[in-house]
């Protein structure tokens, strides 16, 4: 049995259609996922949604739907994405699950509360739906939230108030000690400039008269769970946590949990909290990655700049759009996307670069060799192996791309389809070796596109062409 790796997405709110941001974190989890396993590890990769949320409730109010409907016609929206970009999930959470996830959530409140903290108190501030927290005076703008364009509640209740404050100090010494890693640096100054202005207590639950969906309290039926404490909860929950603990026990503490960097507080200051509370090992590392914009502009509906992922995938197919998340997007910085820069590098790297090399080599090898090239087993590239390693997709990619165009280069030195005519032998070595070069970029697309990766074997396998271009011209 190889060695276990634990890698997680968010779990997204599905309030509405899933967007790039959404295929982003999910498609380097998946390289990443795909990639531990190509070593031989034990993998277990986890996505789902963050359901009990007041976002879903007006969002089916809205579309004149209930709630449990409107769900299910977002969630399998959700899984038909996940599915049409190949993603390796083992599990995919739904926080309505009262089987699944609610057992694990209601576990880990339990131990939080034996340790003494959880206060019940009555609070008045200022709650924003849009972030699902309460915010401060401070960040108002014109009396709304500057993020949500919507001025919050005011709400005045009971809450039970999970003590993070009394957690800073140990928190802080698990990032400073680098047993809980945050990447990049800028993301771990980020929290520890927030840790060393001290954290504040949480409020962890909200009266269940006022919130229509949640997970019940243990033992306080006047109050359901608030949304990031049971949301959280999910990492372990997925894995049987409080009831059948196997799965918890072979892949707990997490290798990493990837995340946009707007939700990189409640990963690294309250999660790290709640499992110090209850006395659970941390995880090991928080990988935090930028947004991707368009125009320049966060993708939002109202501005009309969404780029939408099923949009893309039915033009110019889902490994296509792998490739652009990994290659054109920078994993811990902002990115913009728009379709006219999609158009551009799909046909720079895909059509004239790999699928146009794909379909020189093998015309080559099947009209020059009259066998398939014994391709030798050759290990991947360490270069390619460390940067996924250190979680740097776009590095991977860009080494892939560097060798399409280093046997490109060599086709142009060696013309092996002139050399033919003068000196067979030689120009079939040079042909040979050029299907090894194409074997071995096939073996490191096995994360990036394992679709194309399998193709191209194949093809090498057969010693033939493909009968239509893997990446066609858009015009
Ligand atoms: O915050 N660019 O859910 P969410 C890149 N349910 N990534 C983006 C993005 C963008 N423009 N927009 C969103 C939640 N994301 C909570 C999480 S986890 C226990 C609970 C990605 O649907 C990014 O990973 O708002 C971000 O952190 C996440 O989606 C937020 O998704």
């Amino acid at each position: 049995m190889g060695k276990s790796f634990y890698i997680t997405t968010p779990i997204f709110y599905p309030n509405a259609n899933p967007h790039m941001g959404h295929a982003y974190s999910t498609v380097f989890a998946d390289i990443v996922a795909r990639y531990h396993r190509l070593k031989g590890e034990e993998v277990y990769l986890l996505t789902g949604v963050d359901e009990n949320t007041e976002k879903v409730v007006r969002a089916a109010e809205a579309a004149g739907k209930s709630t449990d409907e409107y769900l299910a016609h977002v969630v399998s929206n959700f899984k038909t994405l996940f599915a049409d970009l190949s993603i390796s999930y083992d599990q995919f959470i739904r926080t309505s699950d009262a089987e699944r996830h609610w057992p694990g959530a209601i576990a880990l409140w339990k131990k939080i509360e034996v340790a003494g903290d959880f206060e019940k108190r009555s609070y008045r501030g200022l709650y924003c739906v849009g972030h699902e927290a309460f915010i401060t005076e401070k960040e108002l703008v014109d009396g709304t939230c500057p993020d949500h364009g919507e001025a919050p509640q005011v709400l005045e209740e009971e809450n039970y108030f999970f003590k993070l404050s009394k957690y800073t100090a140990q928190i802080k010494e698990h990032i400073e000690s680098g047993k809980l890693e945050i990447q990049p640096d800028t993301r771990r100054n980020e929290i520890l400039a927030l840790l060393s202005r001290g954290l504040e207590d949480v409020s962890f639950s909200r009266p269940a008269g006022k919130v229509s969906v949640g997970v019940p309290v243990p033992n306080d039926p006047s109050q359901k769970m608030y949304v990031w404490c049971d949301a959280l909860a999910n990492y372990i929950s997925a894995l049987g946590f409080g009831q059948n603990e196997a799965l918890y026990t072979k892949f707990w503490p997490a290798d990493a949990h990837i995340i946009g960097k707007d939700i990189l507080r409640f990963h690294a200051a309250i999660w790290p909290g709640m499992l110090l509370s209850a006395g659970l090992p941390l995880p090991k590392k928080i990988v935090v990655h930028g947004f991707i914009t368009s125009g320049g502009t966060k993708m939002s509906k109202t501005l009309g700049n969404v780029v939408d992922p099923q949009q893309l995938i039915s033009e110019y197919g889902a490994e296509a759009v792998r490739f652009y998340l990994a290659r054109h997007v920078s994993p811990f910085e902002d990115s913009d996307l728009t379709l006219s820069s999609f158009k551009e590098a799909y046909n720079a790297d895909l059509a004239n670069g790999l699928g146009n090399l794909v379909s020189r080599i093998m015309k080559m090898a099947a009209t020059h060799l009259g066998k398939p090239v014994a391709v030798p087993e050759q290990a991947i590239p360490q270069s390619f192996m460390d940067a996924l390693d250190a979680y740097h997709i776009q590095k991977a990619a860009d080494i892939v791309s560097e060798s399409i165009a280093a046997l490109d280069r060599r086709i142009q030195e060696t013309e092996p389809f002139k050399l033919v005519k003068t000196d067979k032998q030689k120009a079939e070595a040079i042909i040979e070796e050029l299907v090894v070069g194409l074997y071995a970029i096939a073996r490191m697309l096995n994360p990036l596109m394992p679709d194309t990766c399998e193709k191209i074997k194949a093809l090498v396998r057969s010693n033939s062409t493909p009968e239509t271009p893997l990446f066609p011209r858009k015009e």
